[in-house]
């Protein structure tokens, strides 16, 4: 009798549509590296993937981000990393794929405050927490790969050069350009889209705001 049989099946259908969208999300923004977007394996990358995993985190919350960049970061660490020599040892792998990919799950770590903002039609408001949301955890996986950098990737840097300048060039840089792009082009779909950021199957969401 505590059951209540149509709550229950359409708790499971969010849930089973949450897991096919943080799919969806992770695939794309895998597609998405094959777009040229750096000079070599250890030079400044402009991130496109990072704009899904950001669109995600504002509709569903850190923890579906975080699942979709991890399951990006296995992807590229098997399609990308190991063919392309970015791959150095099994612990920079793991801290430069699994590790750093699933931080930027951290993007939704603003998720219940821009609900509550773009629900609610503040849209400047909302676009704050949107962009804060993309700098955090934008820059949780770039402080990840700076680390790295330092630690693994010394030998790449050019003659005489410090490490630390070095890795913070690199990775400061990617972590710079693919925030501002990912700000950029969310900032449009905010505009164009907002239906991508709304989903229609929360608790949240009253019967006439649909
Ligand atoms: C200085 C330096 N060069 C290269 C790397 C490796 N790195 C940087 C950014 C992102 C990724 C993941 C694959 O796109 C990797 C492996 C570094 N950390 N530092």
């Amino acid at each position: 009798v505590g059951i209540h049989w149509e709550a229950f099946f359409m708790q499971q259908h969010k849930r089973l549509v949450v897991i096919l969208e943080t799919a969806i999300i992770a695939a794309f923004a895998m597609a998405l590296t094959y777009i040229p977007h750096t000079t070599g394996v250890s030079a400044i990358e402009l991130n496109y993937g990072l704009i899904p995993i950001a669109v995600l985190a504002m509709r569903r919350g850190a923890i579906p981000a975080a699942w979709a960049g991890f399951v990006w970061g296995i992807l590229d660490l098997i399609l990308r990393g190991l063919s392309g020599g970015s791959v150095l040892n099994p612990v920079q792998g793991f801290l430069e794929y699994p590790i750093a990919f699933t931080l930027v799950g951290l993007m939704g770590l603003t998720f219940a405050s821009f609900q509550k903002a773009v629900r609610g039609g503040e849209k400047v408001k909302a676009s704050g927490y949107a962009f804060a949301g993309i700098i955090v955890g934008t820059f949780a996986k770039y402080f990840i790969h700076f680390i790295a950098g330092v630690v693994f990737w010394g030998s790449y840097a050019p003659k005489g050069m410090n490490v630390w300048i070095y890795s913070l060039i690199v990775n400061g840089g990617s972590a710079l350009f693919s925030t501002v792009l990912a700000i950029v082009v969310v900032g449009i779909l905010l505009t164009v889209a907002p239906q991508l950021f709304i989903a229609k199957d929360g608790k949240s969401l009253s019967t006439k705001a649909a």
